[in-house]
């Protein structure tokens, strides 16, 4: 493995793991690359319901890596972002599996955004955010300006991208930037369990509800209730809806195909 990044199916949840711990898991070209071909691969296959994203060592990952943006062919900033982070960003949004972040150390910059651009944020006790965009000069991106006030509102949200203090699990818990902390060792087994229970719900709703949370950010409750009623009208249609209710009727546990 080359690239920085591991790829490990178990059943229906994939682990992605940032897998660069001498540099904190800083985000490089190739393993930029492999994350948005994961997730894409991922993403088409319906034997997979859930994804874990988490980084090796003791960081999840502190953002771009900054001795590669010192080499003579580094792309241009917003041609970086272009075309390796926003990708990125979009297809954690745009599959239908839920992502599961687990949170195991620092995450800073870029590789916050990553965190806040997944569904369920968990952290680690030692875990931390930096929004370290400010300290060299540039913005926050790869989707935090979006992403941070919505998960936080904007008192917060301004806090981390401009006065920029770290901000350590409990802090970022009370806040609601993540849902809960666990120790350290516990960490990974807690986001499989989550994601365990994700990939054990009928997988077109939840890929419904994932998408009409998204689409809220930008609906009136008017809009809303017409999508809910449209997509409720749909899957109530469905197999799994079916198997839902028969589970139900006979106390077992539902079975869901994802039809
Ligand atoms: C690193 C890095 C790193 C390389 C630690 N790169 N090696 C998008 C578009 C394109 C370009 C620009 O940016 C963006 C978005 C962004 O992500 S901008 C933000 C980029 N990230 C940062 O500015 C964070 C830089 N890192 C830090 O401030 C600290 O390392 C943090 C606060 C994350 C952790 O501090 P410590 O726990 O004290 O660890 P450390 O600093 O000792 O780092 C350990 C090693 O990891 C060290 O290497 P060494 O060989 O000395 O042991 C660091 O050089 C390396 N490392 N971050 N981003």
């Amino acid at each position: 493995m080359t690239d920085g990044l591991r790829v490990e199916v178990d059943g229906p949840v994939a682990t992605l793991t940032l897998d660069r711990p001498e540099a904190l898991n800083a985000l490089t070209v190739p393993l930029k690359t492999a994350l948005l071909a994961a997730l894409a691969e991922l993403g088409a296959d319906r034997a997979v319901r859930a994804l874990i994203l988490t980084g090796a060592g003791h960081a999840f990952c502190a953002g771009q890596d900054l001795a590669e943006r010192a080499t003579p062919d580094a792309a241009p900033l917003e041609v970086e972002l272009r075309e390796r982070y926003n990708p990125i960003v979009r297809a954690m949004r745009a599959i239908d599996q839920p992502i599961v972040a687990a949170i195991n150390g620092v995450a800073a910059g870029a590789g916050a955004s990553l965190a806040f651009a997944a569904d369920v944020r968990i952290a680690a006790t030692d875990a931390r955010f930096i929004l370290a965009f400010g300290r060299i000069g540039l913005v926050p991106d790869s989707g935090a300006t979006w992403t941070l006030p919505r998960l936080v509102g904007p008192a917060w949200a301004a806090e981390l991208a401009l006065v920029g203090d770290p901000v350590d699990a409990e802090t970022a818990a009370r806040i609601g930037l993540v849902s809960r902390v666990v120790p350290a060792e516990d960490l990974l087994a807690e986001a499989r369990r989550i994601a365990v229970t994700l990939a054990a719900g009928a997988p077109v709703a939840v890929a419904a509800t994932k998408h009409a949370l998204d689409a809220a950010w930008s609906r009136t409750l008017d809009e809303s209730l017409d999508a809910e009623a449209e997509l409720q009208g749909r899957l109530g249609q469905s197999a799994d809806h079916a198997e839902g209710l028969a589970a139900f009727r006979d106390k077992r546990a539902p079975s869901f195909e994802g039809r």
